[in-house]
């Protein structure tokens, strides 16, 4: 990173002084009052979702990261630490590059005790998104960066501090989603990661699934696939713009998890496959398609959303869904909650359109991500967002040590009230 960030900085500072004044976007009033969707507001290096195709990450689509990332031997989905090396580097890793990262993180992977107190000493029911972001605050004061900001730190250097926490943090996150998993559901059981795994396989290996090898299999595909949605999804922004304070890692990171909790972000998985559990029992065999279509008004009708549809930048099927629908089309292709999930597929869309007011009637990652766990035996719902969560703070960290390669300020816009905006609309 040290070789490529002057170029890049030389680019932004070419950029900014030759064409600073360009408008990228306009602020309208619908939009102050539209949580600002569809506004072009933030830059981020690392991807970009394409309304009609989708994200890409470092410009390569979802099937080109899956087809292109380096594998262990044997194995079919990527390393994730090729994954982070493209994330921070820009290009696609040899085997080598992504190897040295998933070395890098067998080295810093022991979590500290007190972390585990911390969460042994919350309520038993505490819901696991809380667990993780409390688990990530915890070890703040082990942050590089907050300690060497108050010795020496030069502003030029903020990167090599932010790129030492993320790796630290990010290397610690199977064994603490693994410990939330066996502490709420396993009696507390605690299984030391296997070295000889990578990073993404070790998280099925401390749950009790190291010897099921597709289980391994999804979450090499899991964690990649979650890892970024382009800067100005909730859980990045939140982080981005807590990371623009100067706050570490680890306060940037927690808090992008807290906006990651929500329902209409990521907890949108744990309610997704409430609602397909709630369909299939609600009919004695397997639903015909005019009783999902009912079923699906009547969600509609009671004032809810219809978990795992729609998306606020997306107008086309989220390759996330594709590239796990073809992983179960291989894998689970009898699973009676997977079948659900077709039929889903092929009646929701229409039902959503019907409404005349959803902008995106398609499936987004969340349509499909619960069956899959749920599959392979990880039934307890209320845990799969903490795995959306693993694998973005891959994305979130990796923006954050560009911003501060790239010195990024405060950010600090502005706001009005409705009276000034009366008060500027007076008379037009
Ligand atoms: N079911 C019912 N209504 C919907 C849905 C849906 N799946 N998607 C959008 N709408 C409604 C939306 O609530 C809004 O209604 P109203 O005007 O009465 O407030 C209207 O359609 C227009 O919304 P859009 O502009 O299409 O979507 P928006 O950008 O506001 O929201 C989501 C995007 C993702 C929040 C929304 O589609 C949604 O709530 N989906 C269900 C929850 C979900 O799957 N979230 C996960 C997103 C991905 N992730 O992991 O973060
Ligand atoms: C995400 O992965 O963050 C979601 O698809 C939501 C978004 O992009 O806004």
């Amino acid at each position: 990173m040290a070789a490529i960030i002057p170029a890049h900085r030389a680019r932004v500072t070419k950029l900014v002084r030759s064409h600073g004044s360009f408008v990228v976007d306009q602020v309208t009033i619908d939009r102050l009052y539209g949580g600002l969707r569809g506004m072009t507001v933030l830059v981020s290096e690392i991807s970009k979702v394409d309304p009609q195709y989708g994200i890409r990450l470092r410009g390569y689509t979802i099937q080109e990261v899956l087809d292109l990332l380096p594998k262990a031997p044997g194995t079919e989905y990527p390393l994730a630490g090729g994954l982070y090396y493209l994330l921070l580097m820009g290009e696609m890793p040899t085997l080598e590059d992504a190897l040295m990262v998933e070395n890098e993180w067998k080295a810093r992977s022991h979590v500290p005790d007190y972390v585990f107190n911390v969460l042994k000493s919350l309520p038993a029911d505490t819901h696991p998104m809380t667990m993780f972001s409390q688990a990530i605050l915890s070890m703040q004061h082990e942050s590089v960066f907050a300690r060497r900001y108050n010795e020496d730190l030069q502003k030029v250097d903020y990167w090599e501090a932010a790129l030492e926490d993320s790796l630290n943090l990010t290397a610690k996150l199977p064994t603490i989603a693994a410990f939330i998993y066996n502490l709420r559901y396993r009696d507390g059981q605690f299984i030391s990661p296997d070295p000889n795994l990578d990073w993404s396989a070790n998280f099925g290996h401390m749950i009790g699934k190291g010897k099921d090898s597709d289980y391994l299999e999804l979450c090499r595909l899991f964690f990649v696939l979650h890892s970024d949605h382009e800067g100005a999804n909730v859980s990045a922004h939140t982080a981005h713009l807590v990371g623009s304070t100067l706050s570490d890692i680890y306060y940037s990171c927690s808090a992008g998890i807290n906006g990651l909790a929500g329902p209409l972000h990521g907890l949108a998985n744990q309610k997704c496959l409430r609602w397909l559990l709630s369909v299939r029992e609600s009919f004695e065999s397997f639903p015909t398609r005019d009783q999902l279509e009912k079923f699906a008004s009547d969600t509609l009708n009671a004032g809810k959303v219809i978990p795992g549809y729609g998306h606020a930048v997306l107008r086309t099927v989220d390759p996330r869904f594709t590239a796990q629908l073809k992983f179960a089309d291989k894998y689970l292709p009898q699973d009676e909650l997977f079948k659900l999930v077709k039929l889903v597929y092929e009646v929701v869309p229409d039902v959503l359109q019907k409404t005349g007011k959803v902008k995106n009637p398609w499936p987004n990652v969340d349509a499909i991500n619960g069956t899959l766990q749920y599959h392979y035996g990880v039934k307890e719902f209320e845990f799969y967002t903490v795995l959306f969560g693993v694998g973005r703070i891959m994305g979130i960290t990796a923006n954050n040590v560009w911003a501060r390669a790239l010195g990024l300020p405060i950010e600090r816009p502005v706001s009005l009230t409705t009276g000034n905006l009366e008060e500027l609309t007076a008379g037009i």
